[in-house]
């Protein structure tokens, strides 16, 4: 099969792709990743749960869904203080990406305002801001927009087909509507999904021509793994293969070429082999830091030493 060179990608030529010898699709990957971006340089960034627990959604994989007896303590949205002493020091351990992440269906204004002061804050500190707050209005966007925030992160999460599976309480639909208000604000669009939510091949083709089809594709694709979390509607799905991970990696990097590939959840139970392959196969960030948003992150020594074991640097 002939792939497409052009923005606009098929469930069955992205099918195609996973289907290619690994040599093959690597080499594809790698080649496309070497036009847009320093192959050796990852960007390093930081996750920090702003606000924790209590949400009133329930998405299958979430920690955080009130729907879900995990045991996490509900907690109310972090003083501006302490959110810019946690960007200081995660500027300190070499991030040049803070992102915020709330567990919202969908913030109220008196939110906005308050995370309008952060996102002013962690830039003033000289990094790049991502918040993810939920469902968005359009003008909640604007109102970002104009606090200086450089990206918004909303996941399509998983296939049209798969979603009803996992998530009931807002629509597929839903999250297009917000994507779109955050496109028209101006703000870039980090937008990706999770695997190993018991989804099928078809269902992560689906997902990956879904993001390259949007009527842009997303600045940033975060490819999660999921963490299985105690508790939570998916947490005895079967893991990914980690060759297969890799796949969905050099999917997201082929027909995605200038968006950063965000190698975020999931590091923590990955050998440094698969990782490796990862940044072999377009990833070009990481969550570094010692939790994600409520779940222990890879260890941030294991991180630096790998990094220097495949001699990559830090991107700014
Ligand atoms: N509440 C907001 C929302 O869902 O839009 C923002 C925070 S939410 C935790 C951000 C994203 O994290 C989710 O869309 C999902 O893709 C990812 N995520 C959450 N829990 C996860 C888990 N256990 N494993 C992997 N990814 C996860
Ligand atoms: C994204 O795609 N992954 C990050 C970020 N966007 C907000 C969140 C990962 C959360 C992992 C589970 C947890 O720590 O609760
Ligand atoms: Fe709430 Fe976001 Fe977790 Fe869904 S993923 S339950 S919206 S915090």
């Amino acid at each position: 099969m002939d792939f497409p060179t052009h923005q606009s990608w098929t469930q069955a030529e992205v099918e195609a792709l996973f289907a290619l010898p690994f040599p093959d699709l690597m080499f594809r990957a790698q080649t496309v990743h070497r036009e847009h971006f320093d192959p050796n340089a990852v960007q390093i960034a930081t996750l920090l749960s702003i606000k924790t627990g209590g949400c009133p959604e329930d998405c299958g994989y979430c920690s955080q869904s009130a729907h879900h007896p995990t045991g996490l303590a509900a907690s109310k949205l972090m003083p501006l203080d302490a959110v810019l002493a946690q960007a200081q020091a995660a500027k300190q351990a070499g991030a040049s990406r803070f992102c915020m992440g709330a567990a919202w269906r969908s913030p109220k204004d008196r939110d906005i305002d308050a995370v309008c002061a952060m996102v002013e804050g962690v830039r003033a500190l000289g990094l790049e801001t991502c918040v993810t707050l939920g469902m968005l209005e359009a003008e909640q966007a604007r109102r970002l927009k104009a606090a200086g925030l450089d990206y918004y992160n909303h996941n399509l999460d998983t296939s049209p087909e798969y979603y009803g599976s996992v998530i009931t309480t807002r629509t597929y639909q839903d999250r297009l509507d917000t994507l779109a208000h955050v496109r028209d604000a101006g703000i870039h669009v980090c937008c990706g999904g999770i695997v190993g939510l018991g989804e099928t091949v078809a269902d992560r083709a689906s997902l990956i021509a879904t993001l390259a089809s949007l009527p842009r594709p997303p600045e940033s694709v975060p490819i999660n793994a999921l963490v299985r979390v105690e508790g939570t509607r998916l947490a005895r799905s079967e893991p990914i293969d980690a060759l297969d991970f890799v796949r969905v990696v050099a999917a997201a990097r082929i027909t995605m070429p200038q968006s950063f590939v965000r190698l975020s959840a999931g590091r923590e139970s990955m050998t440094d082999e698969a990782q490796a392959l990862c940044f072999l196969a377009g990833a070009n960030s990481i969550f570094h830091g010692a939790k994600l948003l409520t779940t222990p992150n890879a260890d941030q020594g294991k991180d630096r030493a790998l990094l220097d074991r495949l001699g990559m640097a830090a991107w700014s």
